[in-house]
């Protein structure tokens, strides 16, 4: 796989070798109704050790990402029937941003204003037809650099460092970004009884540990149409999508039943640890205003002797 032309710096072979462990993982999209195309970059990626699916349109490509949520890389042809490459683009884009998945156009056209559609309309890249392998290939590694770069930043920013939980920024901008859904709203505010106790008698990396767990469970706990952030040191939200108050209230006391019969197993040994928790139901106001009255029920939780859930 080393390139026999010796002009490729030390770190570019060793950034091709890690590249080449990681292909094994990733699985690619070959759209093209021409089979010898289709054949001959299944054959320079499998070279490479990527995981290839073929379609040989765009509503077959479709059809594919649909099931196949994990693609990463879409190289699509323009010329095809029914929809062309730059509209399949298009159709993808409308529900997969570019962190979601890269895309690379082909075409053997000699349009000189291809490239430029495809990219303008969404792609990352685009390769004339015939091209060489070195570039198809240095092209390939570039996108899937960059989609691993936005991927990387994306979980920064949206995801805790220690309990891997979302961030206190991703519920407001998820949220706003739904702003104008319709469909009941409710949300759940936990804070965890005296763990302050907990870091004071067995050690911080005790309480890392516990806050680990405790979100990995509240992850765990409640099926679909749920989001898990961790709001502040030990406090943490969820909010139901199409669930009442009642009905959270009732979710909400079923998992402190858990926490409360399955101690969490820590280093310093098993730990039972109980929270409090304030559950309302967003009206029209702002999600500000809830999360306000779901701290004042939550301060009401811990006033009336913690381990309790309060709507
Ligand atoms: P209460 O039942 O009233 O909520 O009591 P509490 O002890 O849980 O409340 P308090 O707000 O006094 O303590 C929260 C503690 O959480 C204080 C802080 O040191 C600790 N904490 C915050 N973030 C982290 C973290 O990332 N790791 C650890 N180990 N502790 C943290
Ligand atoms: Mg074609
Ligand atoms: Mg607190
Ligand atoms: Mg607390």
């Amino acid at each position: 796989y080393i390139p026999k032309d010796n002009r490729y710096s030390y770190q570019y072979v060793v950034k091709l070798i890690d590249r080449l462990y990681r292909n094994q993982y990733v699985k690619v999209l070959v759209a093209d109704d021409s089979v010898v195309s289709r054949k001959f970059v299944r054959m320079l990626l499998e070279h490479h050790l990527f995981q290839v699916i073929e379609a040989n349109d765009g509503e077959e490509a479709l059809a594919i990402l649909a099931r196949e949520p994990d693609i990463q890389l879409l190289i699509t042809d323009y010329n095809m029937p029914n929809i062309d490459g730059v509209e399949l683009i298009l159709r993808i884009r409308e529900s997969y941003n570019r962190e979601a998945i890269a895309i690379i156009g082909l075409s053997n056209d000699n349009d000189e204003s291809l490239s430029a559609k495809f990219i303008k309309n969404g792609a990352d890249d685009f390769l004339q037809k015939p091209f060489v392998h070195e570039e198809f290939h240095c092209r390939v590694l570039n996108t899937l650099d960059s989609l691993d770069m936005m991927r990387n930043l994306w979980a920064k920013a949206n995801r805790d460092y220690l309990t891997k939980a979302y961030t206190r920024r991703y519920f407001f901008t998820e949220h706003n970004a739904n702003e104008g859904e319709s469909g009941t709203l409710s949300v759940a505010l936990i804070d965890l009884d005296f763990f302050k106790k907990i870091n004071d008698t067995y050690g911080h990396d005790v309480g890392d540990q516990v806050l680990v767990e405790f979100a990995q469970r509240l992850e765990n706990a409640f099926g679909a149409n749920f989001t898990v952030a961790r709001f502040g040191g030990e406090e943490f939200v969820v909010a139901f999508k199409g669930l009442d108050s009642t009905k959270t209230t009732t979710l909400m006391n079923k998992f402190r039943g858990q926490c409360e019969a399955n101690p969490i197993s820590t280093t310093a040994g098993d730990l039972t640890v109980s929270f409090s928790c304030g559950v309302t139901t967003k009206s029209t106001e702002s999600l500000d205003h809830a999360l306000h009255r779901a701290d004042e029920l939550l301060y009401q939780a811990k006033a009336a002797g913690r381990n309790q859930v309060i709507s």
